[in-house]
């Protein structure tokens, strides 16, 4: 239970009720979307889990992108500022931890058994300890579940007609790498800029899952989708250190089993979701969906870029394990 007395400020604001509470815990957090998306559904869920084991700690829950994107948040949540908690790619937190893409890199996971394996064990730990290491971000539990496939203003069927494709992709530069040995022309763009650039042909496209493509209306600039399944996306829930620091310690236990479970709920959620997102885009008329021809020429060409990758961060043995599981 939260000690009285105590003067904690966690974020910007510490929430003064009508003296019951009068150190009231206040954790912002952050989402790029709307109520319906399946991270913001996610972080009221660990919002609730923690309500029900602890009380006085207030949620305050920006929507819609109001405080930036996930470029944004990861600068936030290393000073320790604006926010406290969020869902992020690893592929945003790059410039803090070079580790930390290798868990959400294209072409890692076989299928959803092989993700859910990986995602259930503790293998991804000596990443989670870089993180935390290096940007003062701790990882407090693990959602995702989406298939990126590329979206595109044009049709991509093939590997011709990948070839050169101007295409947006995440900050973290194996994810450059990886679409460039696909022949792609990658470029790394923030996500609130993607949708202007398609709309007025900087790029032709990029990759996302269902799940963000319906929530951001992508389709209408980027109606082509290409199932190249190259991603099962891994979304850690994210906790500034220093507002973890400054939890008393009971509160710290809450914290860390509702992120796990709100994470498990999430991966659930998303991943069932995904084909259902998919489906209603199709029905609505807003995609064209294609099979992406020879998908498994794919993984050859990108598989000796993830071991030098692994390789220049000394993580070989761990790639291996995560391809092991
Ligand atoms: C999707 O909206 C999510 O996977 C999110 O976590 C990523 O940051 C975003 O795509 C992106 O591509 O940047």
């Amino acid at each position: 239970r939260l000690a009285r007395g105590a003067a904690i400020a966690i974020g910007l604001t510490a929430v003064a009720t009508s003296g019951v509470y009068a150190d009231d815990i206040t954790l912002r957090g952050a989402s790029m979307f709307d109520n319906d998306h399946a991270f913001t559904k996610t972080m009221v869920k660990f919002a609730e889990l923690v309500d029900e084991n602890y009380d006085g700690v207030t949620f305050d829950l920006r929507l819609n992108g109001e405080l930036g994107v996930e470029s944004d948040y990861v600068t936030f949540l290393q000073q320790g500022v604006a926010i406290d908690y969020t869902i992020m790619a690893p592929s945003n937190m790059a410039s803090f931890a070079p580790s930390i893409p290798l868990m959400d890199m294209p072409f890692l996971f076989r299928d959803l058994d092989h993700w859910n394996a990986t995602l259930s064990s503790d293998v991804l730990a000596p990443l989670e300890a870089e993180l935390l290491e290096k940007a003062d971000i701790k990882i407090i539990g693990y959602t995702g579940g989406g298939t990126r496939n590329l979206l595109s203003s044009a049709p991509i069927g093939n590997l011709d007609e990948l070839k050169g494709h101007k295409m947006r992709v995440m900050g973290a530069p194996i994810q450059a790498q990886i679409f460039a040995a696909l022949t792609a022309a990658p470029s790394a763009i923030a996500y609130n800029e993607v949708y202007n650039a398609i709309q007025s042909g900087v790029i032709a496209g990029f990759e996302n899952e269902a799940a963000s493509i319906q929530n951001l209306k992508f389709y209408e600039v980027a109606p082509h989708l290409t199932l190249t399944r190259h991603t099962i996306t891994v979304r850690p829930i994210v906790m500034s250190g220093k507002t973890f620091r400054k939890l008393p310690e009971d509160l710290q236990a809450v914290v860390l089993k509702a992120g796990a479970e709100a994470g498990a709920y999430g991966r659930e959620l998303e991943s069932r979701e995904d084909a259902v997102k998919l489906q209603e885009m199709v029905d609505a008329g807003q995609v064209i969906v294609q099979e992406f021809e020879g998908r498994d020429q794919l993984l050859g060409m990108v598989v000796p870029v993830q071991d030098e990758y692994a390789a220049s961060l000394g993580a070989t043995e761990l790639l291996a394990a995560i391809r092991a599981k």
